[in-house]
């Protein structure tokens, strides 16, 4: 039996486990002592390896790169050389006939880790010549990202996850961990044991809110209404700390001149909440010792999404409940590695390590490290991921380089982006699954999996952890950096390196706060939280100690917002609010957990729509029915969850299935400050399906052509397995 260290690839808990192999194949895991989970694991850390081996349940890994000679003909497989030879020749043509701003790329905040990252970014920035990269912190807490920097000066959380069961107040606003981070959700209850007290803002009644002190049932789409409020009432009744606002905050009387509109009274038709519960919360909060405000998607999927975030980083600064261990500020991050691709600068406007490319200082520094005119480091940012549909409809973008993400199944109004992926002139995807995105591009290029290759993950609370590989690579597979150093080569700017140690350490020379890191220290069950500027720093589990901000002068910025409604409000035509989320068993396309044994017979297609029992009952729903879910941009199957956990007048899809596509209903509006879709609000209609023996044979044949058409493209030579019908009919 093989074992070797590794983190958990699917949420950002950072779990560290044993992958344990036999004869090639992954056949179990061990938890072991890690910081941020001490020996505990979710059910996806217990179940979710096996993937690995290709077990070809939901698709099949892709094993060989292929091309598509021009558009419209099939895939084929070629040798490697042949199609990075054709890739290069075809982004050289590219970025020669309209510029290198013509091609844009995105990053993976998933299994590949940090160093393939970082080799992407340098790829782009350095051989590409522009800024258009980015990654799914986008679609996720990019608000929370640059909300942050506007006001405490870092995106990141300012605590420790561990420190979190030691807080005496924990305060959920739009976070549901007990889907999404089931280890941090573990902290939680601990803290509940040792007494701390629990308030829970959510439309919907989910776990946390059962074992809560106060729950706020708020209305969907009132987060800056509701934020707006705390902060009146924090200051009105007497629970700020004026002490610490002036001493370490600025612009509080401007602040207040927006602020003090927003009593609970003047804004309980928008939040929902009596003025009672509000004031009673908000005295929860600002009166413990240690107070911990946690946020999710339910705030930066929105319209308001920065604004929000701004107002929150307000509230925790006002009570002073900042800048000290066990409180602070919680916007837990999703993915394994959106916070290491944030690291990275997977991002249009920063270098590796937060450092700015606008600065013409940075550009010297990195310039001179690359070994590249400084000419060729742009200094205006570049491209977001969500200007990809525009900037390929205005001309402006003509390649897509896609790496370790699934737009198509996770970007909004799947429609639209179906149609922006093939009206790209070139499309490369990166993957280890034949996924929908995957399907549609000119070149593909199988990447190692994790536990096939090393790396660093970056977890949630700045924790930087080693991964290490237990299998070798299966067929023609290589790692996703030396891919992206192989076409660099070829395209004329040569990178080289022998390993994933060498690559680290090149990002510890140019990032001052990683500096410390070293591989040594994150052997085992090691790690290294950053800030770490030195080898000898014992790293970073606070941000801000004493209400030392990051900022040029050390103060947070307060700055206020006038409320402002969703985008799509409901009508008579479609007169449900839909709020898109997470579920336990599966993880954002599914392509991994979709193809382990366990994870994928908890749930099947269409996954659900969960509805509240009065609008159920006045469209003739039953429990467990197909029904039809529709709005402005598509129609799609799913089936009832009726349940009152949910509120009266939204309903609630995952993000995780292929049929019942809750992203074939979204739209793409996004938060013009951070071009974040507005995925958690959206009008929609549910309607009740007759002929349910029709419904069930109906969404047996759409999953059997969907996935049959994958398995053909994965392995175009040859006999493709044809996938069962292995639905589980109701
Ligand atoms: N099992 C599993 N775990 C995951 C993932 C997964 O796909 N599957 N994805 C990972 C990723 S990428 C991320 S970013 C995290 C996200 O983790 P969370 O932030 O927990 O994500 P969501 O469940 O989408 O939304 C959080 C909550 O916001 C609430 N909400 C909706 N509208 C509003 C509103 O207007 N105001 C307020 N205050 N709340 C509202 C919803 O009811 C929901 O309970 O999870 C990570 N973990
Ligand atoms: N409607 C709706 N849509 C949403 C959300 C929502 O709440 N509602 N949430 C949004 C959020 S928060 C996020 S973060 C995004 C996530 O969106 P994505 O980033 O698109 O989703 P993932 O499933 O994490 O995509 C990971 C991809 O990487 C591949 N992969 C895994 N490991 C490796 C590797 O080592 N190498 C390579 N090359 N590929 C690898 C997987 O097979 C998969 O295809 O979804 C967003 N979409
Ligand atoms: S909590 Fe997150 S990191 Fe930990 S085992 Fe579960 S999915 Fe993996
Ligand atoms: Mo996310």
């Amino acid at each position: 039996m093989e074992k070797a260290w590794a983190v958990c690839p699917y949420c950002g808990a950072g779990c560290k486990l044993n992958l344990l192999a036999e004869n090639g194949k992954v056949v179990g895991v061990e938890p072991l002592d890690g910081i941020t989970n001490e020996g505990e694991l979710c059910l996806k850390g217990y179940y979710g390896f096996d993937f690995i081996n290709d077990t070809n349940i939901l698709v099949p890994r892709i094993l060989h790169p292929m091309i598509r000679r021009k558009k419209g003909a099939p895939l084929e497989r070629v040798s490697w050389d042949e199609a990075l030879d054709f890739t290069a020749e075809n982004l050289v043509r590219i970025k020669k006939t309209y510029g290198p701003r013509s091609i844009m790329l995105t990053g993976s905040s998933r299994g590949p880790g940090n160093e393939a990252n970082y080799v992407m970014q340098k790829f782009t920035r350095a051989c590409i010549g522009n800024n258009n990269i980015d990654n799914c912190a986008r679609t996720c807490h990019g608000p929370s990202v640059i909300g942050l920097m506007d006001t405490v000066g870092s995106g990141a959380m300012t605590l420790s996850i561990p420190q979190m069961e030691n807080a005496d107040c924990v305060f959920l606003f739009g976070y549901n961990p007990s889907a999404s981070h089931p280890i941090v959700s573990r902290r939680i209850v601990k803290a509940k044991e040792k007494g701390a007290k629990i308030i829970v803002a959510d439309p919907r009644v989910i776990e946390t809110a059962r074992i809560a002190d106060l729950y706020l049932p708020i209305k969907n789409g009132c987060n800056l209404a509701m934020m707006n409020t705390f902060c009146n009432i924090a200051v009105n009744d007497g629970l700020i700390d004026r002490v610490f606002v002036d001493a370490h905050s600025n612009g509080f009387d401007e602040w207040w001149e927006t602020i003090k509109k927003y009593t609970p009274e003047a804004t309980q038709e928008i939040t929902g909440i009596e003025p009672a519960l509000a004031r009673e919360a908000v005295r929860m909060y600002a009166t413990a010792e240690n107070a911990i405000i946690g946020w999710g998607m339910g705030v930066t999927q929105q319209k308001q999404g920065v604004k929000t975030v701004h107002t929150i980083a307000a509230l925790a600064t006002i009570t002073n409940q900042i800048g000290r261990p066990n409180c602070g500020l919680a916007p837990v991050r999703g993915q394994n590695n959106v916070q290491g691709s944030c690291d990275m600068g997977m991002w249009p406007s920063l270098y590796p390590g937060y450092q700015k490319v606008e600065d013409p200082a940075m550009r010297e520094k990195f310039a001179k490290a690359w070994g590249v005119p400084e000419e060729q480091l742009l200094l205006e940012p570049g491209f977001k991921l969500t200007d990809l549909p525009h900037g390929v409809k205005e001309g402006k973008i003509k390649a897509f380089y896609n790496f370790g993400e699934d737009p198509l199944q996770t970007e909004p109004d799947s429609g639209d982006m179906k149609e922006t992926l093939e009206n790209l002139e070139f499309f490369i995807s990166q993957d280890i699954f034949m996924t929908q995105t995957t399907a549609l591009a000119d070149v593909v290029f199988p990447g190692t999996s994790w536990g096939e290759h090393d790396g660093v993950f970056t977890a949630s609370d700045r924790t930087f952890q080693r991964f290490t590989a237990v299998v070798p690579p299966k067929e023609e597979c290589r790692h996703d950096w030396e891919i992206f150093a192989d076409l660099s080569t070829r395209m004329g700017y040569p990178m080289h390196y022998n390993d994933t140690k060498e690559i680290w350490d090149e990002i510890r020379s140019l990032c001052p706060n990683f500096a410390g890191a070293t591989y040594e220290r994150m052997e085992g069950t090691g790690y290294a939280q950053w800030p770490i500027p030195t080898e000898d720093h014992p790293g970073s589990p606070n941000l801000y100690l004493g209400g030392k901000f990051n900022k040029p002068d050390g103060r947070m910025l307060l700055v206020a917002h006038d409320h402002i409604a969703p985008t799509e409000m409901p009508d008579d035509g479609y007169p449900l609010v839909l709020c898109t989320v997470r579920e336990v068993g599966h993880y954002s396309c599914r392509s991994m957990t979709g193809n382990c044994k366990a994870l994928s017979s908890l749930a099947e297609e269409p996954g659900y729509v969960t509805i509240h029992p009065d609008d159920a009952e006045a469209r003739g729903i039953e429990q467990e029915q197909l029904v039809w879910v529709y709005s402005r941009r598509g129609k799609v199957m799913s089936r009832a969850d009726v349940t009152d956990r949910c509120n009266k007048g939204t309903v609630y899809m995952t993000y995780q299935w292929w049929i019942g596509k809750c992203n074939d209903l979204t739209m793409h509006q996004t938060d013009p400050l951070s071009g974040t879709p507005e995925d958690k609000f959206s009008a929609c209609q549910v309607e009740g399906i007759e002929d349910q023996l029709w419904a069930e044979r109906h969404l047996q044949e759409l999953y059997l052509d969907l996935r049959g058409r994958l398995y053909q493209e994965a392995q175009p030579q040859e006999q493709a397995p044809v996938p069962q019908a292995d639905l589980v009919t109701a």
